[in-house]
């Protein structure tokens, strides 16, 4: 449940982009970060390490304007990809209200995607989520790398192996060139926001 404070008449809501090392998460908000600066009046927070791979997470904070008389304060994070971080991951996904599920397209990365899917319904059920139950969005990333011949999963192939029994919305995209990013978040968003709203009466 979203954190609603009936006293400022404020909603926040936490998105978290999830998905394996290297796909693509860290890209998508800063994408996000660059098209929306005007509407985004804090700085992106970013923790990396070696290479430029997120330690912690990243963090967008991000003003959708007022829902029924609520000012609607949509945050966005990210979480390490990386298996040894588990903890981390777990952590972020506290208070969880909508999910990205960044899959990485390139056919060498399968075994990763389907691995990471595994762990972000065993870190759900971990605060009694489901993943069949909370907003999800699936977005297939990397699109761009078609054109220099590098070999991807098709876009069957990956929803065979992660949508097949979830049948969330998906995205095929390009975080570094921006494509479907935005379309990404919007229907992240409207989800999420609908799903506040039934619980909220
Ligand atoms: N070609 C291509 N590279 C991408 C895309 N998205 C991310 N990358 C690259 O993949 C690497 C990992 O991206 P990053 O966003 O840090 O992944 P994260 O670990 O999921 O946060 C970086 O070198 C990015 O530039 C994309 O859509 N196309
Ligand atoms: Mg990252």
């Amino acid at each position: 449940m979203a954190f609603v404070n009936l006293k400022n008449k404020e909603i926040q809501v936490k998105i978290v982009y999830y998905g394996p090392g290297r796909g693509g998460k860290t890209t998508n908000l800063e994408y996000v970060y660059k098209k929306f600066r005007k509407r985004i009046n804090t700085e992106m927070v970013t923790v990396k390490t070696h290479g430029d791979r997120t330690l912690f997470f990243d963090f967008l904070p991000f003003d959708i304007g007022v829902i029924n008389g609520y000012d609607v304060k949509i945050q966005l994070y990210t979480v390490p990809g990386q298996v040894k971080y588990n903890a981390t991951r777990r952590l972020v996904l506290r208070g969880v209200d909508g999910i990205v599920f960044v899959a990485d397209a390139m056919a060498v990365r399968r075994e990763k995607n389907i691995l990471s899917l595994r762990n972000l319904q065993e870190n759900l059920a971990n605060y009694k989520k489901s993943i069949f139950k909370i907003p999800c969005v699936m977005q297939y990333n990397k699109l761009d790398l078609l054109e220099q011949g590098i070999p991807l999963l098709t876009t069957d192939m990956l929803e065979k192996d992660l949508n097949s029994q979830l049948k969330r919305p998906s995205f095929s995209a390009s975080a570094l060139k921006g494509t479907n990013v935005v379309a990404t978040l919007k229907k992240i968003i409207s989800m999420t926001v609908a799903s506040i709203k039934r619980d909220l009466k």
